[in-house]
């Protein structure tokens, strides 16, 4: 992949580029808590979004998608949001960069990778994470890596419109192989849990759909619970975030049942990350699996971000004793499920799967093996 990339490079630019990479990630436990100022477990996973890269003396940044087959070009000191555009996620980091006084001058660039798009596993965020990597590597200056994570996450707020929490980013950026990070989304302080599941294994199945409620859903649930919060410091001044609130002070809010609804399916998820750890750390799968079951039901029933694709995979999970713990991931409506399946029935899961959902929902599932690994780094 890193081949064919700066080959496809040297076809379009005719020089030498410079090559990087950032990941996609995983999310064992903790779904829609990054942005409430809570717990989350991600992992950088072995699925890359390559950046190759070179200054080209001009004012023009031209790029080249590899997925898309797709030009673009912008100007270095005047350019716009493109919403929706891949092209928004590059110009974002470009402009949070140059706020921030780093010099940023014309370069080329062409990208590409193996990260399945709209499949929840954050192919956005590893290419904000690859572009601020690369630019700072091209233009020799150095920026903390917490640092590029803020940038990356900028960019998707100020040009994709989305407000998204720090977790996709943070992981990408921070990853480490055979680890997963509980990370503390108000603090920024974290922790790599090593992830040793033995007979057990990480398997991704992709529903193949991406409903269109996901952005604009997103956004809302973000404002439900900023509704919660803001109830519940008229009560309580020292409340900053859902994690503290308690149940029976959320009982006592002043605010719609689905805002009551969307608050108390954090709050719970926040307490699931900590138990989730806690069993982790003693080998505890069962009781870890069922955290994970238990976080995609507050996801399905409470939050409202599943659908009836994802759903039945994890019903699926829940009938089938060889899968420990299965639930969404991500976002929402559509993209994977992340399940702890004993490797020895891998196959056959992965046969009955195909047969049920193709019969069901008339297309292929897709199945990814993955294993915690490392976050943004050089090739070369
Ligand atoms: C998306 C967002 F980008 C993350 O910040 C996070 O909120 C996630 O959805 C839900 O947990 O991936």
């Amino acid at each position: 992949m890193y081949q064919e990339i700066k080959n496809i490079f040297q076809a379009h630019f005719a020089q030498e580029p410079l090559l990087v990479y950032s990941p996609g990630r995983i999310n064992l436990i903790g779904e829609h808590t990054d942005y409430n100022g809570g717990f989350v477990l991600p992992a950088a996973i072995d699925k890359k979004m390559v950046v190759a890269i070179a200054e080209n003396g001009l004012k023009t940044c031209r790029l080249y998608s590899v997925d898309f087959k797709e030009e673009f070009a912008f100007e270095i000191d005047s350019f716009s949001p493109k919403p929706s555009h891949w092209a928004t996620y590059i110009m974002g980091v470009v402009a949070q960069l140059q706020e921030a006084g780093y010099p940023v001058r014309g370069f080329d660039m062409v990208f590409g990778g193996d990260i399945p798009v709209g499949a929840g596993l954050s192919s956005s965020a590893a290419l904000e994470c690859a572009v601020g990597y690369g630019l700072s590597a091209l233009f020799d200056f150095e920026i903390p890596r917490i640092s590029l994570v803020h940038y990356a996450q900028k960019a998707e707020h100020t040009f994709a419109g989305v407000q998204c929490g720090i977790m996709d980013q943070f992981a990408s950026v921070m990853g480490k192989k055979d680890y997963a990070i509980r990370l503390d989304c108000r603090t920024l302080k974290f922790e790599y849990f090593p992830i040793d599941l033995g007979d057990y294994q990480l398997m991704l199945i992709d529903t193949k759909v991406k409903h269109s409620l996901s952005e604009s859903a997103y956004n809302t649930r973000r404002e439900e619970c900023e509704a919660g919060v803001k109830a519940a410091q008229k009560i309580d001044s020292a409340v900053r975030d859902l994690r503290d609130v308690s149940l029976e002070l959320l009982e006592r809010l002043e605010v719609s049942d689905v805002v009551k609804t969307r608050c108390k399916y954090v709050i719970e998820e926040n307490q699931r990350v900590l138990d989730a750890c806690e069993a982790l750390s003693k080998g505890d799968l069962e009781t870890f699996g069922k955290s994970v079951f238990a976080s995609h039901q507050g996801l399905s029933q409470e939050y409202e971000v599943s659908c009836k694709e994802l759903d039945f995979l994890v019903d699926y999970a829940k009938n089938e004793s060889e899968i420990l713990g299965a639930r969404m991931m991500g976002g929402g409506f559509g993209g994977c499920t992340i399940n702890i399946v004993n490797k020895a029935h891998v196959d056959r899961i992965k046969k009955e799967v195909r047969q049920q959902y193709q019969a069901l929902f008339g297309r292929n599932p897709e199945f990814y093996l993955v294993s915690p690994e490392e976050g943004s780094g050089r090739i070369g």
